[in-house]
């Protein structure tokens, strides 16, 4: 079983080197990718020019099954990875520069790292220093529990004497870490990290193991932070087509709601494999935020929103980063959301016995009103299984879908939903979707993998 990939993500249109963790059997391995432009050979992953961008799931699996599916974040740029050792202040690794971007105009310059890291073994800690000027704000956020790896990592910012000028555990939203620090005054700062283990542990001592791979960002944009003054325009539901042309724009879309109503607000970047990544945020007249999201869906945000009165209030949006550019188009959808229903599986893997009949069970959830009939079919079987689509009625909320293998296979399919009005795929739920520590970078998985072998 692979329990973990390192490093946790690499550049569109480049091949990346990755380690496969875990008790991994070459033999009969297989690989899917939720992206078809990633491919897996020879010990790398090729991620093709069209890939699109974002956290996307990889599963390597064979007849035995598979463990969870990996998360794999696919960006612009490289990450750099770290030089062990690197457990003080003195060996501390450096934090080179990347992704700079100017903007004489705004007086912008985008700094901003990448580095792919791991706590290797129990007791681990990761320096990285940092030049920083004075004023800038330094941001530092790790990626680690949302990339499923079993630890929730802390951030501390210390100096050269070793003093801790800054800590961070946990985001507003997760596990994850975010620092942030107002330099006081140009020099050489460390950024360290570490994790305890999770599922906590009674041990309090930081942990660390082949499988605990993070990534960490740090950005310190020396730029003045200003909100360009662009003119707001009314906007009516439907869809907008927008572009964030400059770095640092921001679009300001004034909407008039009602409060009757529940609405669903999507922003998607456009074409597909854009690199804008949105950032979406609701304000009231009074310039209170009251609703932000970002990567709802891959790089795409989305909000179901009840207004607390009528009234007209503004979609903002922005890229995620603040950066821009004349390919930084998106579409704003604003609706009444519909009715909805959303189907789901209890596992991401199932194994039927040749022969046998199996009972693969789905789960219905309706929103909004919803009371149709839902009508679940499978997609992408191979031809030795027999699988009978299902009709769950209006008012139920659960059904069994009844297959029979002839021979030994292993596939990863879908299984599809309709209402006669809508399409949807049925999906697998991770963990954290709906806890307090909050959700992975994706949590909804939409292929699963079918397995069937002799008794
Ligand atoms: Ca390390
Ligand atoms: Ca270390
Ligand atoms: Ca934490």
């Amino acid at each position: 079983m692979v329990d973990a990939i390192f490093p946790v993500g690499g550049q569109r249109g480049e091949s990346v080197a990755v380690e496969l963790i875990g008790k991994v059997s070459e033999e009969g391995l297989q690989f899917w990718a939720s992206d078809p432009g990633i491919t897996f050979g020879d010990g790398k992953l090729t991620l093709s020019e069209d890939c699109s961008l974002g956290a996307h799931w990889l599963r390597f699996y064979n007849v035995e099954g598979s463990a969870l599916p990996q998360l794999f974040m696919v960006g612009t740029s490289q990450a750099a990875f770290e030089v062990e050792p690197n457990n003080t202040i003195a060996e501390a690794n450096k934090v080179a520069l990347m992704g700079v971007v100017e903007s004489d105009e705004y007086q912008i310059i985008l700094e901003s790292s990448m580095l792919d890291g791991r706590l290797e073994k129990s007791g681990d800690v990761d320096f990285y220093a940092v030049n920083l000027k004075e004023g800038v704000t330094l941001t530092a956020e790790a990626y680690a529990y949302r990339l499923d790896s079993p630890i929730d990592p802390l951030i501390r910012l210390v100096d050269v004497e070793g003093e801790v000028l800054a800590w961070n555990h946990d985001r507003f939203d997760s596990l994850d870490p975010r620092l942030e620090y107002v330099v006081k005054s140009s020099g050489t700062y460390f950024l360290m990290i570490a994790g305890f283990a999770y599922p906590p542990q009674a041990r309090s001592r930081f942990h660390g193991s082949a499988d605990t791979v993070y990534r960490l960002f740090v950005h310190h944009p020396d730029f003045l932070d200003h909100r360009m003054d662009l003119p707001q325009v009314e906007t009516r539901p439907g869809v907008t087509e927008g572009v964030i042309s400059e770095i640092g724009e921001e679009d300001d879309h004034l909407m008039a709601f009602s409060k009757k109503s529940v609405y669903e607000i999507t922003v998607n970047g456009s074409p597909r494999n854009s690199p804008f990544d949105a950032w979406l945020e609701i304000w009231d007249g009074k310039g209170k935020l009251l609703a932000k999201n970002d990567d709802a869906i891959g790089f795409n945000a989305l909000l179901e929103w009840r207004p607390p009165a009528d009234g007209t209030y503004v979609v903002r949006v922005r890229d995620l980063l603040r950066r821009g550019g004349d390919d930084y188009r998106y579409e704003l959808t604003v609706r009444e959301a519909p009715p909805r229903y959303e189907v789901s599986v209890s596992d991401h893997a199932w194994t039927a016995i040749v022969g046998e009949t199996f009972e693969l069970p789905v789960t219905v959830k309706r929103k909004h009103g919803h009371a149709r009939p839902i009508t679940v079919t499978l997609e992408g079987l191979p031809l030795s299984i027999d699988a009978q689509a299902l009709t769950i009625p209006g008012n139920a909320s659960e059904g069994l879908i009844w297959l029979n293998a002839s021979a030994v296979s292993m596939k990863v399919i879908r299984l599809s939903a309709t209402d006669q009005l809508t399409t949807s795929s049925v999906y697998y739920s991770f963990k954290g979707a709906t806890t307090d520590e909050g959700a992975l970078l994706r949590n909804r998985l939409e292929e699963i993998l079918l397995i069937a072998t002799e008794k």
